[in-house]
């Protein structure tokens, strides 16, 4: 009951705050994503590694400190498009069938993406990058093509259906309603191949198109990076930048993000920093581990160059004084061990195996070959960045990635759920705030109503006679102009058992299959001193808002969702036209 008038109460106030604004003709949206990537890795937000172009939107736009995702990519994306909770969108874990409706891992057709309700308001809709909220591990998977992004309200896509892969050679690439390889698409054949810069090109494209072919009408530009998220691979000369920059380990650079911070104004200086989770000391191969430091940072200035080319053709199609870019990231640092576990793989003195010809598709996450017959090689002491390397960067950078919060993507902690927000629109945006930093809580449900409420579009209660949920989130255009987002409400996560819910000053948060844990999240955001012992009281009535929501959005037991899971997808091969 409470948080239904908390809702609700939500769902009124914004409007107040939006009126005052000066009204602008609808505004361009360009949506960009990445992937894997913490709340300290840009520059505006602590990091060492160079991010002039995201700096430079953050320098004339607003950033929101505490701001939220959804822990995962496929929970985040789901949330993002359609602005209800994952589970509501059929994504309640990742992208196979666990049985119950909101597990299906198809998106929802009771959900309505952002196209789909910028659609009837006059916009087209462009995407490129990562989708991950369909099937895509198999052939048999992407020739359902139902829930592919030209089926849910976009005009032009070029991109991957499923999620990482190689960035030299990725997996489930599609233009439009296609499958495509990157040596069979007549479209696009640059003189050497990297994912992030295919990603940046297309999203450079589809705006120089749009303003030639449809002036005067508005465009949403979704672009969903898969920088930085494993394997580190990046070009040599990009690498070469970052060359000895991580040689003194993780401590070093993690202190000066923290002092960066605190000096930024993005992390209060009260708060206590999470505890380091490896010790630099103790690392057997410190060539190995700096390597893969080097290489993510290489990843994500590619990116930020990429995002750098995308404001630029706003600017030289005149464009950008009136589009809302906002950019977020899908969940925090990565712990995940892939390819550094294992003997050490040496490389061949030449490509030993078949090379595939163009129009050899490869299915899976982790391709066993290079296109030119190189195997992949992974293990402890493989130096990563090539196209034959698969190699995360292990839990020391990704505890440096979420300076300074505990724990990691798949967790709730907010390790795995911080995120920086960083909205950028100058005819929307006073210039007294331009700059400015807003420590109103949101959550990425809060991007449908923000852009609903910008473009005068109306939120659909069905769509082609199917009844549609209502979006969950509030407009954060209130908070671009300096005003309240409309009182306290819950915020809620759950993924693969792991709960929380945060409500005003304080968040409980659980770490599956742990007990709850009590933090007052404004003083201690770092869930450094758990609370939950001394205030059973506020436990038990958060612990029952978080049960009723999870009840109403159909959350099922982690351990009847993991004893669902299908049998893994293996590597697999097939001819496409
Ligand atoms: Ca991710």
């Amino acid at each position: 009951m409470i948080g239904r008038r908390l809702r609700m109460l939500a769902a009124v106030l914004p409007l107040v705050g939006a009126e005052a604004l000066a009204a602008a003709p609808r505004p361009n949206v360009v949506l960009i994503l990445s992937d894997d990537v913490g709340y300290s890795d840009i520059g505006s937000f602590g990091s060492e590694i160079p991010t002039p172009s995201l700096d430079a939107l953050a320098a004339s736009g607003v950033r929101f400190t505490r701001f939220y995702n959804g822990a995962r990519c496929c929970p985040t994306r789901a949330s993002l498009l359609t602005g209800l909770h994952p589970h509501q969108a059929g994504i309640g874990h990742m992208v196979e069938d666990r049985g119950f409706d909101a597990y299906r891992g198809d998106l929802s057709r009771r959900s309505v993406t952002l196209a789909e309700v910028l659609k009837p308001a006059g916009y087209r809709s462009y995407a490129a990058g990562k989708w991950h909220v369909t099937p895509g591990k198999t052939a048999e998977a992407l020739g359902r093509k139902q829930s592919w992004p030209l089926q849910r309200g976009f005009d032009r896509y070029y991109g991957t259906i499923n999620g990482s892969g190689s960035y030299w050679d990725p997996h489930s690439l599609v233009r439009d309603n296609r499958e495509i390889t990157i040596a069979n698409d007549p479209e696009y054949q640059p003189p050497e191949y990297y994912y992030t810069d295919a990603i940046s090109d297309h999203a450079v494209r589809f705006i120089g198109e749009h303003t030639r072919e449809h002036p005067g009408e508005p465009f949403l530009l979704y672009v969903a990076y898969t920088a930085a998220h494993w394997p580190m691979q990046a070009r040599e000369r990009d690498i070469a930048r970052h060359r000895g920059r991580y040689d003194a380990g993780y401590g070093p650079t993690r202190a000066a993000r923290w002092v960066r911070q605190k000096l930024l104004g993005v992390v209060p200086a009260a708060w206590d920093p999470a505890p380091p989770a490896e010790d630099w000391g103790r690392v057997e191969n410190r060539e190995f581990e700096a390597r893969g430091m080097e290489v993510y940072a290489a990843m994500v200035e590619v990116m930020d160059q990429g995002i750098g080319r995308i404001v630029a053709e706003l600017q030289s199609q005149g464009q950008l004084d009136n589009t809302l870019i906002l950019y977020l990231q899908d969940n925090g640092g990565c712990a995940e061990t892939n390819g550094r576990a294992g003997p050490f793989q040496p490389r061949a003195d030449r490509p030993s195996l078949t090379p595939l010809d163009r129009y050899t598709a490869h299915y899976g996450n982790q391709p066993t070959q290079t296109r030119d017959g190189w195997p992949v090689r992974f293990g402890y002491g493989v130096l990563p960045g090539p196209a034959d390397t698969f190699v995360a960067y292990g839990r020391g950078w990704a505890n440096v990635s979420n300076t300074p919060f505990r724990e990691y993507k798949h967790w709730v902690h907010e390790g795995g759920i911080a995120t920086p927000l960083i909205v950028h629109w100058p005819a929307g945006i006073p210039a007294a705030r331009q700059g400015r930093l807003e420590a109103q809580p949101g959550h990425v449900i809060d991007v449908m109503a923000t852009l609903v409420d910008a473009a005068g579009a109306r939120y659909p209660s069905q769509l082609d006679g199917q009844p549609i949920q209502p979006m969950e989130g509030v407009s954060l255009r209130p908070a671009l102009a300096g005003e309240p987002l409309g009182g306290e409400r819950p915020l809620f996560w759950e993924h693969e058992g792991n709960r929380a819910i945060r409500l005003g000053a304080w968040k409980l948060v659980s770490k599956h299959p742990g007990d709850w844990e009590l933090y007052d999240v404004e003083a201690d955001r770092t869930e450094r001193h758990d609370l939950a012992a001394r205030q059973p009281e506020r436990v038990r009535e958060l612990a029952g808002l978080w049960e009723a929501w999870a009840k109403r959005v159909g959350v099922q037991p982690w351990d009847v969702i993991r004893a669902a899971a299908p049998p893994a997808a293996t590597n697999t091969r097939a001819k496409i036209e």
